[in-house]
């Protein structure tokens, strides 16, 4: 049976003496060397008496360590769960309970905080740090480098990867082997990749972005990634000239826009520049061409399916849509009220279906219900339509979500944790126009009759309970929220009101 995840993806590249990972120290390290390094983790993780089907939670910074653990993972037939590094104990202790976790994987750091949640719910603990060290890298080190990958098939969970609600509350979205690897090959072949290309990654790896989409198409294709810890313009400047091809969300576009070393000379031997994740601007797309000569291939995605459309590689690649549906891939328009399919060039919820898409959520059938229909057929929640050539544009979102440099903003989470403050009545959070990150959070409170709500203890006890890139940017009391005749609270005018808070000045 074998393992198709391990043998596509990493087995592939055994014995291979060719880069695979340029370090931010320098160091390169091969295809083999990462291979050795995954077997002596997956032998530390059976070590641990953990078996295929397991979960196990990691919340570590980018490192070639980490992304081993993702490869070990997968050799050993464990289900990887990443978690964004900037989610608070309160947050974690959710995940792990709701997942069931065997094992969680963290900082050394935060080990203190995190022991008495991995206790409660029985799962063991160990640390990874970024420079490698900790000590699930020191049962590692002692193990040998090969291993007998776990028998698997493509419908066995790969990943369970987690995503707010408008509820908000986190679902596990269940990806199997067969969703990460269809995807991963689709990609290859549409946007050309190649072992001769050089990807320059500074996204996070907890994210399908990051971790999926780009980790996973250099793998299927046999080129090297410079492995940045984070963006950092300066980096992403003097080290651009070594790499052929790039992946961001928009906020990367935008910084390097923002810096005259930026040109076309620097460009010059960049094959291609992809963005996704959040709406890319028509005019950053337009600024982008008339400062480097490159088009931005801007692509559409979501942690339920991978990638769904992208713009053509050799076609036009038209600013401010997504693309076409990638192969495989069916996309159509539906009325929200009725699910019907909409003629073209009508606005309605877009929905997916095709090899990509996610099993559900993790133990939630209701919500699973709910998004994806019998027939496979995803509910994305994302509005669009279909252009007269077949393109598709998002137009917005039938949900309510922010995104925020890349990274999702329930405002329903951050609402729920605001009622609960004392002399707080109601709240809402509205996404208001930010130049960097693209939209940024904003708090509305009401008080209760006859009470002044204490901003800076509520901004204390929000910080505390979730990570920072979800903080409201700023907190704004009002007497009453605005409503329509039947009650609901009219965020439009919220945000008309607020739009320009953070305005380019
Ligand atoms: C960091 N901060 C953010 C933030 N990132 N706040 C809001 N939104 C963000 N995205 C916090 C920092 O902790 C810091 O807090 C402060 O804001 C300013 O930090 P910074 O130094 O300016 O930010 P930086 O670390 O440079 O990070 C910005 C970023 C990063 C845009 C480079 O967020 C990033 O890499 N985003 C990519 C997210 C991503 O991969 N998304 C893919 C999801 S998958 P303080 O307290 O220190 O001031 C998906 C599917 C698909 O959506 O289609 O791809
Ligand atoms: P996530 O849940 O983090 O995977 O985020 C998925 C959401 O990001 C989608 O539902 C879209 O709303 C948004 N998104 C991803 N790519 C794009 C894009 N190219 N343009 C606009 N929105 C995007």
């Amino acid at each position: 049976m074998g393992n198709p995840l391990y043998d596509r993806l990493f087995g592939i590249h055994a014995g291979k003496d060719t880069p695979f990972l340029h370090l931010p120290d320098g160091q390169a390290l091969t295809h083999a060397g990462f291979l050795d390094m995954a077997a002596r983790f997956a032998n530390a993780l059976t070590g641990l008496d953990l078996e295929p089907g397991d979960r196990v939670a990691v919340q570590v910074e980018k490192s070639a360590e980490a992304l081993a653990l993702y490869a070990a993972c997968a050799q050993a037939g464990l289900i990887f769960l990443p978690l964004n590094t900037g989610y608070t104990a309160q947050e974690l202790n959710y995940f792990i309970e709701n997942s069931g976790a065997s094992l969680v994987v963290c900082d050394t750091a935060h080990e203190t905080g995190l022991a008495e949640a991995a206790q409660r719910n029985g799962a063991r603990l160990e640390t990874l740090n970024s420079d490698g060290s900790g000590s699930l890298s020191r049962r590692a080190l002692g193990m040998l480098p090969a291993f007998e990958p776990a028998h698997r098939s493509e419908d066995d969970l790969a990943a369970l990867l987690y995503t707010s609600g408008t509820t908000g509350r986190s679902k596990g979205a269940m990806l199997t082997q067969a969703n990460l690897l269809s995807n991963a090959e689709t990609l290859v072949q549409a946007w050309r990749f190649t072992n001769r290309d050089v990807l320059l990654h500074a996204l996070p790896i907890f994210h399908t972005h990051g971790l999926f989409v780009a980790t996973n198409v250099v793998l299927a294709s046999g080129g090297s990634m410079i492995f940045l810890p984070k963006f950092d313009l300066d980096d992403m400047l003097r080290l651009m000239p070594q790499a052929t091809t790039m992946m961001g969300v928009p906020t990367f576009y935008t910084r390097l826009l923002s810096d005259n070393r930026f040109t076309r000379e620097l460009t010059q031997d960049m094959r291609l520049f992809i963005s996704g994740s959040a709406p890319l601007l028509a005019d950053t797309h337009v600024q982008f061409e008339d400062r480097t000569g490159h088009r931005i291939l801007e692509r559409y995605g979501m942690t339920e399916t991978n990638m769904n459309t992208s713009n053509p590689y050799d076609g036009e690649r038209r600013a401010g849509t997504v693309g076409f549906p990638l192969p495989d891939v069916e996309l159509k328009i539906t009325d929200p009220e009725t699910g019907e399919t909409l003629p073209d060039g009508d606005i309605g919820i877009i929905e997916v279906r095709g090899p990509n898409v996610f099993q559900g959520y993790w133990q939630m059938p209701e919500k699973t219900a709910a998004e994806l229909r019998e027939d496979g057929f995803f509910v994305t929640g994302d509005l669009g339509r279909f252009d007269e050539d077949g393109y598709i544009h998002i137009v917005g979102r039938g949900k309510d979500l922010i995104i925020s440099g890349g990274y999702n903003i329930y405002p329903k989470e951050i609402e729920l944790l605001l009622d609960e403050q004392p002399g707080v009545l109601e709240s809402a959070i509205i996404g208001v126009p930010h130049p960097d990150f693209g939209e940024t959070p904003v708090g509305i409170l009401v008080p209760a009759p006859g009470e002044t709500p204490d901003i800076d203890a509520i901004t204390v006890r929000v910080h505390h309970a979730i990570a920072r890139f979800k903080h409201p940017r700023q907190l704004i009391v009002l007497d009453e929220l605005p409503r329509n005749t039947m009650g609901k609270v009219q965020k439009n005018i919220l945000r008309e009101n607020y739009k320009d808070l953070f305005a380019k000045t």
